[in-house]
């Protein structure tokens, strides 16, 4: 499968990538939520549902639901952006990471918060915690330093894709 092929190439000039992003735009806010990505995703790359909500986990870098054109098109030039979802063990990869960390998204807001973190390290550490162990742990998983776990920073701590 070769999804998105025409787009997934460094050389689309950003008007494209702009003109794209704004047709699916179509509540005029400058980003692009849940519905409005998924129809992109689904109508003009050609993904099926599944693979199109995967994808939504992996553009949405901070986790706030919204994609912006910055995210969308860091996420379009980047080699492993289609790769993760076309490649069947990268995606199989992905698929067990979203369904890890929606696990301990108790409330599913699409980020992990500290109480909810509290739960996963946990579970990883197998036994009680101190509360500055886990300040630690959750200071070097959260990389934008929000406070918050998104799905991109719990992919890359778990570290189960190559580059
Ligand atoms: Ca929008
Ligand atoms: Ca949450
Ligand atoms: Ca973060």
């Amino acid at each position: 499968m070769q999804a998105g092929k025409s787009y997934f190439n460094a050389e689309v000039p950003d008007v494209v990538v702009r003109s794209l992003f704004h047709k699916y735009d179509t509540d005029g806010s400058g980003n692009l939520g849940k519905n409005e990505m998924l129809k992109l995703l689904k109508d003009d790359l050609g993904l099926k549902d599944e693979q199109a909500r995967a994808c939504i986990m992996l553009v949405d870098k901070d986790g706030c639901g919204e994609v912006s054109f910055n995210e969308f098109i860091t996420w379009l030039r980047t080699e492993n952006g289609f790769r993760n979802i076309d490649d069947k063990s990268r995606y199989y990869k992905v698929q067990n990471a979203i369904e890890l960390f929606k696990k301990f998204d108790k409330d599913g807001n699409g980020t992990i918060d500290r109480e909810e973190f509290k739960q996963l390290f946990q579970q990883f550490k197998a036994g009680n915690c101190d509360e500055s162990q886990l300040d630690n742990a959750l200071k070097s998983l959260d990389t934008s330093g929000d406070g918050q776990i998104s799905f991109a920073e719990f992919l890359a701590w778990l570290n189960w894709l190559p580059n």
